[in-house]
């Protein structure tokens, strides 16, 4: 038996030959160069230079400087031996007023960034919102405001126009639970809102927005593949006396966005169970127009999924948890897959981000000992292991996160990276668990399947 944490353990042969094994970021949490080459304003950028919004007052202005850094970054995927990377796109970088005229240096920057992956033999999966929404639609009531759809749609459009002949896999939304909820309803995002009605309309437009995203994206690169990656927790109740409360929050948390997804309408259960529990103080479903409904249940290709904790309701004490506070519950990940699997038909899955926040500093010989983050990851390859083995069709896992970078409201206080960066340098190295990864993904290469 070997002891050290480091090393690699039984690689598990349940993943196929082309499972794709990659890693996630996001434009706003890396990039930077938050006004070059003609980017507009967008609501995070408004959010973070507000006082008080953000911890130790951070902003991503410069963030992990990628936006001039991404040559080097490719490299380190590279020397990690990933098969494929997902990234978003800044909606503000393309469209500064978020419709309008198109600003091409912009999207020439993930013209050379596609080019460069796939030159390094990397796939590229292209999220379209993960959060930045320009400023200037806010202005005009940002995702509460129905014409933002249309905008949305517009702006899909050109990307997928200009890239679409080599990005085969596209994300519309991510996480549209944080965007609707955290940014609308506990105001702890941008735009900061707190308005339960408005947060419930958001949810149904970024619906309708993925819809119709995903039709332009079908018009211009029809052999692709779409779909839309949501958060999933799973929901425990810790006592009888709970169950009721946690099949409340499964509607909120987990089936708000997926059943109409999947044609099943909004929950029904839910916003009765919201109201009586003070969750939300909303009393009726938003404005849904006569086929809405119709377009949100439009087939995906594939459905991606973030997990990263559970939820146990009425239940705290001493669980392990990562340093951003989230129990550490693999086993959460092998009964979701399942789930999903079972409950809906739905033709493929990608793990679109599972890591964790451990803020391991480097010790004296400069090495990032981050034991704990490999053996989050190792169990919960295995939990993906053993779905795939109960037949859940999943086709590739991307760890969150490339690199250590802006955690949204915690700042920089939160580490996430197989990478580590030095914010004040700029400078990057390779983390104990980010060697581990490559092994794994080496081994897994030679091992016969
Ligand atoms: O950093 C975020 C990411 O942007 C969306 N999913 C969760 C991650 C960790 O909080």
């Amino acid at each position: 038996m070997n002891d050290d944490p480091t090393a690699l353990r039984e690689v598990p042969t349940a993943f196929p030959s082309d499972f794709l094994w990659g890693t996630a970021t996001s434009a706003y949490q890396i990039e930077g160069a938050w006004n070059e080459d003609g980017r507009g304003e967008s609501i995070w950028d408004r959010f973070s230079h507000t006082p008080g919004r953000v911890k130790g007052g951070d902003t991503g202005d410069v963030a992990c400087d990628h936006y001039h850094r991404w040559r080097e970054d490719i490299a380190l995927m590279q020397a990690m031996g990933m098969r494929a990377y997902r990234f978003s796109i800044a909606w503000p970088r393309l469209f500064p007023q978020g419709d309008g005229a198109l600003n091409t240096k912009g999207l020439d920057f993930y013209d050379r960034l596609v080019d460069g992956l796939l030159e390094a033999g990397i796939e590229p999966f292209v999220t379209l919102y993960h959060w930045d929404l320009p400023q200037a639609l806010q202005e005009k009531g940002g995702w509460t405001n129905r014409e933002t759809v249309h905008a949305f749609a517009f702006y899909a459009h050109a990307v997928a126009q200009r890239l679409g002949d080599r990005v085969r896999y596209w994300i519309t939304h991510n996480e549209p639970w944080v965007i609707a909820f955290l940014g609308h309803h506990f105001g702890l995002h941008a735009p900061g809102i707190e308005d339960s009605g408005a947060s419930l309309t958001v949810a149904h437009h970024l619906l309708l927005s993925h819809a119709l995203a995903m039709e332009a994206i079908r018009s211009q690169a029809p052999h692709v593949q779409v779909g839309i990656t949501l958060d999933f927790s799973w929901i425990e109740a810790a006592t009888p006396d709970h169950r009721e409360e946690a099949r409340a929050m499964d509607a909120w948390r987990n089936r708000w966005f997926i059943d109409p997804l999947m044609g099943r309408g909004y929950p029904a259960d839910g916003l009765r169970d919201f109201h009586r529990l003070g969750w939300l103080d909303a009393p009726a479903l938003p404005c849904v127009e006569e086929g809405d409904m119709r377009l949100i249940a439009l087939p995906i290709d594939f459905l991606g999924v973030n997990y990263y904790t559970r939820t146990l309701i009425g239940g705290e004490g001493e669980r392990e948890r990562t340093d951003i506070g989230w129990e550490v519950y693999p086993e959460g990940l092998y009964k979701l897959l399942n789930r999903l699997a079972f409950e809906y038909p739905i033709p493929a899955f990608y793990i679109t981000e599972n890591g964790a926040s451990y803020n391991d500093a480097p010790g004296p010989d400069g090495e990032i000992r981050d034991t704990r983050r490999i053996a989050y990851l190792e169990s919960h390859f295995a939990a993906a292991a053993r779905a795939l083995r109960c037949g859940v069709p999943l086709k590739g896992y991307f760890v969150w996160s490339l690199l250590d970078n802006f955690e949204w409201a915690e700042g920089y206080s939160q580490r996430f990276g197989l990478v580590w960066v030095d914010f004040a340098t700029q400078e990057r190295r390779l983390k104990a668990s980010a060697r581990w990864y490559r092994d794994f993904v080496r081994r897994w290469r030679a091992s016969e399947r």
